[in-house]
């Protein structure tokens, strides 16, 4: 056996250059940061935003190193979200609906029937909606980027029953996401909504604790929902997104040139992802159907008119308030 002393060892270590294993970087990290997400490291979301902070390590030599946690690994969206306020996590990617919890206006994408399209409700999130919203967020110390991820549009999938009508809808024991929207909508429908976060749902359909639950494609395919549901319905009843939130203090902390490296390649990981979703809109149904899932189609003005005659659009409207409805609508067309 060699043995070195301890100075000859000290000697020899500072004459290594500070490399990392791949001989890239020349320094360790100024910055380490975590960016947590609900979903699995297979959805677009989480590889996009692997690709992104990849392109930052590298664009700044390894000065900022952000660690991507899927699958609520550092905890529910809740837990997720508290983190972030506090600053335990820096970067958080979370639904508007839900961060309504702690911005009442953010879920005003979310309400029912509003948007037409995915590219209608981008065009209103990377214009004056959502730049009303982003401006909401930041009053509460928290920063949102400003190229809003897509989730795509929601649909209710049941291990008992398709849903066709509004009326398909009575009693059924329904999981959503926690947030007043959601909760008022389905109770609106005459459903009996139960608020439980993501990282429970695959186990709450399993047991049964909940008949359904409602989600874009890409979540169903990604989240294995199909292996515990049956049927899915394509109410397309909203649109939700995906912000990718900083911590104020923790986005503050980065130099200048950092901030806008992440700004820049965040922005192209958005872009991508965007495209990704389109994509597999267009593919999801025909390989979810030959995973057994059994899919119809709905009249969504029925599930509209149903809403409006329970007065969720009036309710609604007077929340969010006047200025925000109104950017709304500017985008979305007429809604109450
Ligand atoms: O919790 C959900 O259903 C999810 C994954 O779609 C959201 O983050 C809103």
């Amino acid at each position: 056996m060699v043995s070195i002393s301890r100075r000859s060892f000290a000697a020899a270590a500072s004459a290594l250059p500070l490399v990392s294993i791949g001989g890239r970087f020349a320094n360790a990290a100024d910055f380490t940061y975590k960016l947590a997400t609900n979903l699995p490291a297979t959805h677009p979301l989480s590889a996009r935003n692997a690709e992104a902070a990849e392109r930052v390590k590298a664009a700044s030599n390894g000065r900022l190193v952000i660690t991507i946690f899927p699958s609520s690994q550092l905890g529910t969206d809740t837990d997720m979200l508290s983190q972030l306020r506090s600053g335990a996590l820096e970067f958080f990617t979370l639904s508007p609906i839900i961060l309504s919890t702690f911005v009442p206006v953010a879920s005003i994408n979310g309400v029912g029937f509003a948007f037409k399209s995915s590219d209608q409700a981008l065009a209103a999130m990377d214009g004056e909606l959502g730049a009303f919203v982003r401006a909401e967020i930041a009053k509460k110390g928290i920063v949102a980027f400003d190229r809003i991820f897509d989730s795509g549009f929601r649909q209710i999938t049941s291990s008992v029953k398709p849903i066709k009508d509004p009326a398909d809808l009575e009693g059924m024991k329904i999981r959503v996401p926690p947030s007043a929207l959601w909760t008022s909508m389905f109770r609106d429908f005459g459903a009996g909504p139960t608020s439980i976060n993501f990282s429970e749902v695959y186990s709450a359909l399993q047991t049964k604790i909940v008949d359904g639950q409602e989600n874009p494609l890409p979540i169903i395919d990604s989240a294995k929902l199909y292996e515990v549901q049956k049927y899915c319905s394509m109410t397309s009843h909203m649109w939700d997104g995906y912000w990718l939130l900083a911590n104020q203090r923790a986005w503050k902390r980065l130099p200048n040139d950092l901030q806008e490296m992440m700004q820049k390649e965040f922005a192209q990981a958005a872009t991508d992802q965007r495209q990704d979703i389109a994509k597999l809109d267009k593919e999801l149904r025909e390989s979810l159907s030959a995973k057994g899932l059994q899919f119809n189609d709905v009249d969504r003005l029925a599930f509209r008119d149903a809403l409006a005659k329970a007065g969720f659009y009036t309710e609604w409207k007077e929340k969010y308030g006047d200025k925000a409805w109104q950017l709304l609508e500017a985008s979305a067309g007429q809604l109450s």
